[in-house]
């Protein structure tokens, strides 16, 4: 799972890459617009996973993971000429985005419009996404016109082109009126479609306001978030280094701006949450360990989420939900109440589930 950060220049994003990574890479107040990255895998904060933990003592405790890309490069006006061709796949490798929006005032840190206003740098950044999506858009139009024109097209052969036109049509009508493609509802099979263009619009977006020190919580109905996206606040300089602080260190820390919680465990939690995905867990006293699959998943599928054997040779699934675990308080409690149940290959697995494979190979 890949979440890419974007943003404008300035806006935070290295700054906010570090809090969510309690990573040290190099923020700057003059970057340039070239392509560069930063990389870095994160557990995904989850308490059923703390208390596992706690039940089980295992020696390893394993939890859902995420990678950040913080992307460098993006600039207003990109999208008029399409966005370059390193920056667009550096941003289409992902499946989620995290945009940073600057809300944070400093003289010392310029800003491409000089002022500050961080509803008009969403909603241009935005902008950029669905015009770089319409532009692509448009081009296979042309294309798939220049096609259709061709005298000796199979029948079956101008059918396919015909349908392609007429989802693109639509995508083109919904990128016209300034909507992002996420918010529009595809079936499956259209989904399939369009898949190889990546289109960025139609990734699922979280939105960061970033606030300053003390800067006062905003007003965040006056953004335009739509289906597929959330909006959240951080204050990313300040949660950069608290980070890095020792947890003493941070606990004061956190007295003295008057936080209850560090906001990027939030954040890291939203950004997860956002993928639509689902989290089973395994535990055992050697691992207790968070899985994570597609919202769909059935239970082969999941074991294949563990190893290929265990889905190839599935013969059972021994299912027990979380909440049932916790209140029975051990999983023997659980097998006596009848809570613990066999499932077989049809069963879709429920977030939270608690897994044990039977398998032959
Ligand atoms: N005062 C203040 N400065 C910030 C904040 N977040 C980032 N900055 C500064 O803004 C500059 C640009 O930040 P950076 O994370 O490199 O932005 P990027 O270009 O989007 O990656 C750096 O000098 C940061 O220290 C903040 O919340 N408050
Ligand atoms: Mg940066």
């Amino acid at each position: 799972m890949k979440i890419g950060i974007i943003g404008l220049p300035n806006s935070g994003k290295t700054t906010v890459f570090n809090a969510l990574t309690r990573g040290e890479a190099e923020t700057a107040a003059f970057s340039g617009g070239h392509l560069q990255i930063n990389t870095a895998v994160v557990d995904v904060p989850d308490e059923r996973v703390d208390r596992l933990s706690a039940m089980y003592n295992p020696r390893r405790t394993i939890y859902a993971q995420v990678t950040y890309n913080d992307i460098a490069g993006m600039t207003k006006g990109a999208g008029e000429r399409g966005i370059s061709g390193p920056l667009l796949n550096a941003i289409s490798a992902n499946d989620a985005l995290l945009h940073v929006v600057r809300a944070f005032e400093d003289p010392n840190v310029p800003h491409l419009d000089d002022t500050i206003d961080p509803v008009r740098d969403f909603h241009a950044l935005e902008d950029e996404l669905v015009l770089n999506d319409l532009i692509t858009v448009e081009k296979r139009l042309e294309r798939l016109a220049d096609e259709l024109r061709k005298q000796n097209l199979q029948k079956s052969a101008r059918e396919a082109l015909e349908e392609e036109k007429a989802l693109l049509e639509r995508l083109r009508d919904h990128l016209e009126a300034g909507h992002p493609l996420r918010e529009l509802d595809l079936t499956p099979e259209e989904e399939k479609r369009i898949r190889s263009f990546s289109f960025l619009s139609q990734k699922p977006m979280l939105v960061v306001i970033n606030l300053g020190d003390e800067q006062p919580e905003p007003d965040l109905s006056a953004y335009r978030i739509g289906k597929r996206a959330m909006i959240t606040t951080l204050r990313g300089r300040l949660e950069a280094e608290l980070a890095v602080m020792e947890p003493e260190e941070a606990a004061e820390f956190l007295e003295e701006f008057g936080i209850e919680e560090p906001g990027l465990k939030r954040v890291i939690r939203m950004s997860y949450d956002l993928l639509n995905l689902k989290t089973f867990f395994t535990v055992g006293e050697d691992e207790v360990r968070a899985w994570t699959v597609p919202a769909d998943a059935t239970a082969p599928e999941a074991a294949g989420a563990i190893h290929s054997d265990l889905q190839r040779g599935f013969i059972r699934a021994e299912v027990v939900h979380y909440n049932d675990l916790i209140e029975a308080g051990s999983m023997a409690e659980a097998r006596k109440r009848g809570l613990v149940r066999l499932e077989g290959k049809e069963y879709v697995v429920q977030d939270g589930d608690i897994l044990s494979i039977r398998f032959n190979v």
